[in-house]
């Protein structure tokens, strides 16, 4: 039995070096597919925790049209979590038992999202770097090994890409209107620069679940390249709108031509993960009122569908 399970591990381990995808039915390790469940249902909660900073500025938003767009993402949110859901689902774990996880703080979902958003200038910086941020992240987990994730990543990275732009817009908008509105951009800019670079995981070094990860190329960068690539992308956005990086370490290195910044607070970032970030007990205590009070549409689609299937049945 365990030569059996060593000779599909090695043929595994060859599909993935050959470049191949996995799919839901094939065989893999039990490490692979509970890695697989962690990190796509995590990413799944974001979306839809991430939908609540966002939310709350529906109803105050500037314009119709500022109203519009932003209804419109935080839908996009919401369709990026159903399919991060249906694609953890292939690997064997029900939507109930994921958000069961969220719910009782058993699950992780990304840190960024339990800071508040004060400013309507928010909405703009969570589109540049939030979004940002995301998508360097995702256009390249987006070449990962196992199908299902890698095909709901493509299309989760397009409607990205809208919404990095919607809120470049609301930005320039906002620094083209005066002193006054680049103000609004540069207070906001100074309090979610931090939290987005901690986006990316702590250092490579003491990110324990990396190895495995990219052993099977689930990942294919580790936290620190790709921190840096958006670091060296955004720093320049930020010169070219008139903006201040709010860190005074921040140097360019001529050898190696990229941008080096002074160090993130770490504690920081250890407790908002661990729940005790400036929003974590709001944010969870939401989704719970949430989840608590959609338990009708979720009886009566159950219902439905026992009605549908058993008129069928007879039908047959
Ligand atoms: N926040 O070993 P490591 C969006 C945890 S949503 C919270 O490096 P890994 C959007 C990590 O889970 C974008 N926890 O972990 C939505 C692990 O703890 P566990 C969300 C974090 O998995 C709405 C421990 O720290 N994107 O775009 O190798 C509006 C050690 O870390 C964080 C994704 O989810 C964090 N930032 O790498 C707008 C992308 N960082 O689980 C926009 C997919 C680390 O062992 N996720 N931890 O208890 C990933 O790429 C990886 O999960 C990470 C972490 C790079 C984040």
């Amino acid at each position: 039995m365990s030569e059996n399970i060593a000779m599909m591990e090695e043929q595994f381990n060859r599909r993935i070096a050959e470049g191949e995808t996995i799919e839901p039915n094939d065989w893999m390790p039990d490490k692979y597919r509970s890695q697989l469940k962690r990190l796509i249902s995590q990413h799944a909660h974001s979306e839809i925790i991430g939908m609540l900073p966002e939310g709350n500025w529906i109803t105050r938003a500037p314009s119709l049209r500022r109203k519009l767009a932003l209804l419109a993402k935080v839908q996009d949110e919401a369709g990026h979590g159903h399919y991060l859901y249906s694609s953890a689902e292939t690997l064997g774990i029900s939507r109930e038992e994921m958000f069961g996880q969220l719910h009782t703080g058993k699950a992780k979902y990304s840190s960024i999202f339990n800071y508040p958003t004060l400013a309507w200038a928010d909405m703009g910086m969570i589109g540049w770097l939030v979004d940002g941020a995301a998508i360097i992240n995702q256009t390249t987990m987006a070449k990962c090994s196992y199908g299902p994730y890698s095909r709901a990543l493509l299309r989760i990275c397009k409607e990205e890409n809208f919404h990095k732009k919607q809120g470049m817009e609301i930005i320039a908008t906002l620094i083209a209107s005066g002193e006054q509105g680049k103000a609004m951009v540069q207070e906001s800019f100074n309090r979610f620069w931090w939290p987005t670079l901690m986006m990316f995981g702590p250092h490579d070094a003491n990110s324990p679940n990396s190895p495995d990860m990219m052993k099977w190329k689930i990942k294919l960068k580790g936290n620190d390249e790709l921190r840096q690539r958006f670091i060296d992308m955004t720093v320049e956005q930020a010169q070219a709108w008139g903006l201040t990086v709010p860190d005074p370490k921040l140097r360019f290195n001529e050898q190696t031509r990229s941008w080096e910044t002074g160090e993130i607070d770490w504690n920081e970032f250890n407790a908002v993960i661990s729940g005790n970030g400036p929003c974590n007990h709001e944010r969870l205590n939401v989704r719970r009122t949430a989840h608590d009070q959609g338990a009708w549409v979720r009886e009566a689609a159950r219902a439905y569908e026992a009605k549908h299937r058993r008129s069928s049945e007879t039908a047959e």
